[in-house]
This record gives C-alpha cells, sequence and structure tokens, in this order.
C-alpha cells in the first residue's frame, strides 16, 4: 500500500535532525563557551584542578624555568629526575626513590614533550556531556520495543502471512484475464487470503488475529494507487490493455506483510514494468541499518530515496511508438511497518531528499516504488479507497449520533486501526452507516483514504515488498520467484 508523502516531509525531517539532541550540540556551540560554564577553562576532572598542574610536588615555587630548553633538546629522563631529587632532598626529606619521572611544568612557548608531563600515558580527559535522561530512555524504549522481532513466533507468521501473499498472488497471476471485472479479483484474493489463514473474520475480534493488511489495491493504467472497488459501483472490466497494479496485505497478529506487483496482457508494458521491478529491487538491496559492532555504512534514507530514483530513471520505455524515461511519482513514498499500523512514520521517497532518518535494526519496511509516464505527480481521484481509525484519536468520545457509536465500535472489535474499506463492513452486516462514518470523520476519529491518480492517457507500475531488519542480515519476507 502506498503512502502520500506529506507536502512538509522534508522540513518536518530537518526538524527532527537538529532538535531532538538537544546534548550534541558541540558543533553549533560557540567557541569556548563550555569553559565560560566551568568558569576555570578545566576540560572535564582530570589535569584541570590544582592537585595535578603538572608540577608534581605542589610547592609552587615554579622551578619550571630552570628546566627551560631549546626546541629541539629535550632533556634525557634521567637529567630531569636528578635534577627534581637534588631540590627535593634541600626542602625536605626526600619522599621516594623511585625512577618514574616527574613531570614538570609546559615552557612559554612550549616545548616540553608531552610524554614528560604525562608520565602515566594518561592525559585530560574530555569534555564530558552526559546524554539526558529522556535521550537514554527514547533509545532504550526505541530498542526493547523492537526485541519482538527476535522472537521466533513473531518471524515464523511472519513467513507465514508471506506465503499466504504468495499463494494468494499466483492465483491472480495464473487465472485472471480480461474480461474479469475488478470486484471478481479483489474478493477471489480476499476470500484467499481468508481461507488460507483460517480466519473468516466474520465474528469480532477474529480479523484481528489474521486477515487482510487494507483493501485489495487494484489499480489500472493512470490510476496510481488506493482504488478498490465499493458496493453498488459499476463494474470496471479488466481490457486487454490494461495495466493492472496488484497492491494487497495479509497480516497475523497485526503484522502486516505489504507486497505489490503489477500485471498486463500485452507486452508493450514490459520496459515499464522491468523498470519499476528495478527500481524497486534497487531500494531493497540498499536498505539496510549500521550494524553495532562494525564500521558499516550507515544507511539513512536519504541514501535509498536516491538510489530508487537514479535506478528508476535510468530506464527509457517505448509504449506505442513513444519514448519515455520512467518518472518516479513525487509524492508517494515507500514507509515502515508496525502493529496493526501500515505506515509506521518513517517515509521513503522516490526522489533525492535529504531527509538523515536512520534506518534501525529490528524495524519491517515495505520498500515500493511507483514509476510512471505521466507527471510523476499524484492528486486525489473521485470516490473512496477506506478508512482507517486515527492511531491518535482518543478511545472514548462523546458522539452525537447512535449510529455513529456503533460503527465506532464495529471498527475497533474488527479492524483497530488497519485500514478497511465498505465491502469489509459489509459483509459484517453493517448497514446504513454513512452518516456515522461522516460524523467519525469529522470528529478526526476516522481518517478517510481517496484514489490517486497520475493525469489520464498515462501508465504506470508499482512493486512492493517486505523486509525485516535483522540481526546480521535483512529479510525480504515477501520475495516470491515471481518478483
Ligand atoms: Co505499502
Amino acid at each position: 500500500m502506498g503512502t502520500k508523502t506529506p507536502e512538509n516531509e522534508h522540513r518536518r525531517h530537518y526538524g527532527d535532525a537538529s532538535n531532538s539532541d538537544g546534548a550534541c550540540h558541540v558543533g553549533g556551540e560557540p567557541r569556548g563557551s563550555h569553559m565560560h560554564r566551568d568558569g576555570d577553562g578545566c576540560l572535564g576532572d582530570a589535569g584541570g584542578d590544582d592537585e595535578s598542574d603538572g608540577d608534581g610536588d605542589g610547592d609552587g615555587d615554579g622551578d619550571v624555568e630552570e628546566t627551560s630548553l631549546g626546541p629541539l633538546e629535550a632533556p634525557s629522563t634521567t637529567e630531569v629526575v636528578d635534577a627534581k631529587k637534588k631540590r627535593k632532598k634541600n626542602k625536605k626529606k626526600s619522599k621516594k626513590k623511585g625512577t618514574t619521572p616527574v613531570p614538570v611544568k609546559q615552557t612559554s612557548p612550549p616545548r616540553i614533550l608531552l610524554t614528560y608531563l604525562f608520565p602515566s600515558g594518561e592525559y585530560p580527559e574530555g569534555e564530558m556531556q552526559n546524554y539526558t535522561k529522556s535521550q537514554i530512555a527514547a533509545a532504550e524504549a526505541r530498542y526493547e520495543a523492537r526485541l519482538y522481532y527476535k522472537d521466533d513466533d513473531f518471524i515464523q507468521n511472519y513467513r507465514k502471512a508471506a506465503e499466504v501473499h504468495r499463494q494468494a498472488r499466483r492465483w491472480v497471476q495464473e487465472s485472471v484475464k480480461p474480461g474479469q471485472t475488478l470486484l471478481d479479483v479483489a474478493e477471489g484474493i480476499e476470500d484467499s487470503v481468508r481461507a488460507l489463514l483460517g480466519h473468516a473474520g466474520l465474528q469480532p475480534g477474529d480479523s484481528l488475529k489474521a486477515g487482510l493488511g487494507f483493501p485489495t489495491g487494484l489499480c489500472l493504467n493512470h490510476q496510481m494507487a488506493h482504488y478498490t472497488p465499493n458496493p453498488g459501483q459499476k463494474d470496471v472490466v479488466i481490457q486487454q490493455h490494461d495495466v493492472m497494479k496488484v497492491d494487497f496485505g495479509v497480516h497475523i497478529n497485526g503484522w502486516i506483510v505489504d507486497s505489490a506487483f503489477t500485471m498486463a496482457f500485452d507486452h508493450i508494458y514490459d520496459g515499464l514494468l522491468a523498470a519499476v521491478k528495478d527500481a524497486t529491487n534497487t531500494g531493497v538491496k540498499v536498505t539496510s541499518f549500521l550494524l553495532r559492532w562494525t564500521a558499516g555504512i550507515d544507511v539513512r534514507i536519504s541514501d535509498v530515496s536516491a538510489a530508487i530514483q537514479e535506478a528508476m530513471e535510468s530506464h527509457e520505455v517505448e509504449i506505442r511508438g513513444k519514448t519515455f524515461r520512467v518518472k518516479p511519482v513525487r509524492n508517494l513514498s515507500a514507509h515502515d511497518i508496525k502493529q496493526y499500523r501500515i505506515h509506521g512514520g518513517k517515509s521513503i521517497p522516490f526522489v533525492k531528499n535529504s531527509d538523515q532518518t536512520k534506518m534501525e535494526e529490528g524495524e519491517v519496511f515495505a520498500i515500493e516504488t511507483f514509476g510512471t509516464t505521466g507527471r510523476g505527480y499524484v492528486r486525489d481521484d473521485v470516490g473512496i479507497y477506506g478508512y482507517g481509525l486515527n492511531h491518535d484519536a482518543p478511545l472514548a468520545v462523546p458522539l452525537p449520533l447512535a449510529s455513529a457509536r456503533r460503527l465506532h465500535k464495529t471498527i475497533r472489535e474488527n479492524f483497530s486501526t488497519l485500514v478497511f474499506c465498505r465491502r469489509y463492513l459489509d459483509r459484517l452486516g453493517a448497514e446504513r452507516y454513512l452518516a456515522g462514518m461522516n460524523c467519525l470523520v469529522s470528529n478526526g476519529i476516522v481518517e478517510p483514504h481517496l484514489p490517486l491518480m497520475d493525469i489520464e492517457g498515462s501508465y504506470s507500475a508499482q512493486f512492493e515488498h517486505t523486509l525485516l531488519l535483522r540481526e546480521t542480515h535483512k529479510e525480504v519476507f515477501s520475495r516470491g520467484d515471481d518478483y
């Protein structure tokens, strides 16, 4: 399932980069400002305080002048020690007859080797700036919140959902032909998924255990994303010259395999399909994170986007005698996935950007790309794709309409925050819910999702895989021998 890139995406990420790390602002701090704070210009604990001023004897007699040297003549260790010993004998009884050179003070101009000044080999520590408690807590919480991914059940369930996806899509690839309706295809996919998972989803809570991740998307030609047949609509019949994007999701316990492919019945689109498949596979290949114990390359979202754009734009395709350079869609993005949440909050555009956000171990990503012969910019089409409970909306909201309260309960029990469509509500027996739905939307509880399209007459394609960034490798769950 595609995600529309927020308009202020880039600005938002710049904001994150400069605001979230309060204690790491050394680069932006005026030089020496921490010294003003310290009052004495010392750097940390060792070396700045009076006990360790480099003199060693604490007598403050300024004996350093006696050891003043020419630039190239450092005293031998024994000379320094001998000189010190003599003076010590005169003042008080010598403490100890060691062979370790006693540190001396630096001269002006500085000429004494640092190894004399710091015979132990320990140098003054740099300024220590503690991470804030909230930074440590946030990093630990993020990591611990993702530890589920090391659980064998989590991996096995993800693999199972992916196998359901592969088997359902094989049926589409083998059986769908021009002349069939989009409704036939959508229901065929959805019936397959529910049957293979063993969850018909007709009892409250059943479809939360396992089921469809979002409404099956079937987009033709210039339609880019988020089209699904709605009840009572005129049938759309697939034509021989159509190019169709098939995007559906399978979830177990709310963890969604989000994967999509494009099919055509005419070879004229082969080049377009190959270009987008290449762009997606390039994105999958470069998606990574910095291994904690190696000096690997730290992958940022901007790196993945740049690689995707380069791959996509390297393809020139010919369709009906006209040549096109395949354009990545500028306002759609790949995304991370969280439990019961198809768009986890990280977006990966298909065009260059400066987003320094990193990918992290244990994160699930849906790496998808869309390529088009049109403008490369989608806008809302008429109609509705689906609805989803707003993640931030409170659970108990005073609603004026009884139908809205009923519908709210139905949604919570059957979909939670998964996106659903009108067909999914209808099969649960929900009736006359449109006024209630409008009420939920206007109260900010439910978010509507609209179909997205490029200019008419253009052609577009999509490929998408779901992967997990594991400790030492990534697992592309949805990979098959088809794509
Ligand atoms: Co997606």
